[in-house]
């Protein structure tokens, strides 16, 4: 979603000073309205106007507390968010947690205070509404806040990814470095589960060079751990439509899964994968014209060794409308019931559930 985010495109490069940041923001917003304008114009195919929300539905909500119950004695997985690679950049708010700008390791209040009634405003960030659902159905959740490296077997690292179950990667706007490449591949080659956003073609909100298709793709092509692990790449796309053009299947666990059925998936600016011929991926959902093929995809799923992937090219869909004070994000959490329940069967799939 490009067009929910033109202070990033005025902030990108403050990016990594928080307070400067923050102070920036406040500025920003005294001139919000005709700046806006601009940048609306100038950098996006269209305004993004949240549409008339179709409202989370009572039939999700009931799904969810039965999928709750149904939960609650299960092992509980932990997963980490990722918030070092400017995943907040701009208008981006794609964490757990934000406390004055700063993402902790912890999101607070702590994790232990969550009930079945707690709401996702008990933590402030676009991705609380998913932190707080994995945490009632009996799981665990940490961001790694900025400036921590992404380690795989560092035992001098407490939040090394041999801790961790899922490792989710939304938007990340800045390149992994070599060591980091190598770690997220042998963090899934060995059993654990990646799960992969990325938003549309020209999204770089930071302005370092880098969007998160080309983030990926790099992590994808240019590593030591083996050329196109996952059996697709991101195309070089910008697409925003709802569709329906979901992979017909009563038994897929991300489609088809405790949390519900997936029939609908709504792209706000989002990119497009590709699939390799003949590789491991499985795509699941595709743009509502194309045929049901290795192009225009928008979410799949994938194997590297004995761990898991999934993967969606749209971050809209996981933003759940509230966030850090001064972020304009929408509520793509809810707009549509089967956002929930993809994000969160794709979860559950990843760490093995
Ligand atoms: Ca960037
Ligand atoms: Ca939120």
């Amino acid at each position: 979603m490009e067009c929910r985010e033109g202070e990033a495109l005025a902030l990108r490069a403050q990016t990594h000073f928080f307070t400067f940041s923050i102070s920036m923001k406040h500025a920003f917003r005294s001139l919000a309205a005709p700046l806006l304008g601009f940048v609306l114009l100038a950098g996006c195919a269209r305004h993004e106007v949240n549409p008339s929300a179709t409202p989370a539905s009572v039939d999700n909500n009931a799904a969810s507390a039965l999928a709750n119950a149904a939960n609650a004695t299960a092992t509980g997985k932990k997963f980490l968010f990722d918030a070092s690679h400017a995943e907040t950049a701009g208008n981006a708010d794609w964490v757990l947690d934000v406390n004055g700008g700063v993402v902790p390791r912890f999101p607070t209040p702590a994790q232990s205070g969550i009930s079945s009634s707690t709401p996702e405003t008990y933590w402030t960030a676009a991705l609380s509404s998913w932190g707080v659902a994995l945490v009632k159905l009996g799981h665990s959740v940490e961001n790694l806040p900025p400036g921590t490296p992404i380690t795989y077997g560092n035992s001098a690292n407490p939040q090394d990814l041999s801790n961790y179950a899922v490792f989710v990667v939304d938007e990340p706007n800045t390149l992994f470095t070599s060591g980091e490449k190598s770690a997220i591949l042998n963090f899934v080659k060995n059993g654990g589960g990646l799960c992969m956003i990325s938003d549309h073609t020209i999204s770089d909100r930071n302005n370092d060079g880098f969007d998160s298709p080309a983030i990926w793709n790099d992590l994808m092509s240019n590593n030591t751990v083996q050329a196109n692990p996952f059996g697709y790449s991101i195309a070089l796309t910008n697409i925003s439509e709802t569709t329906s053009n979901v992979l017909a299947s009563t038994t897929n666990p991300i489609l088809r899964g405790s949390q519900g059925a997936v029939t609908q998936l709504k792209f706000s600016n989002g990119a497009t994968l590709t699939k390799t011929a003949g590789s491991q991926a499985q795509p699941l959902i595709w743009r509502g014209s194309s045929t049901q093929g290795n192009a225009n995809i928008m979410c799949a799923s994938s194997t590297f060794g004995t761990g898991r992937v999934f993967v969606i090219t749209d971050s809209s869909p996981a933003d759940d409308g509230t966030g850090s004070p001064g972020n304009n994000v929408f509520p793509g959490w809810t707009e549509v019931p089967s956002h929930a329940r993809l994000h969160l069967n794709a979860s559950l799939w990843l760490a093995k559930i």
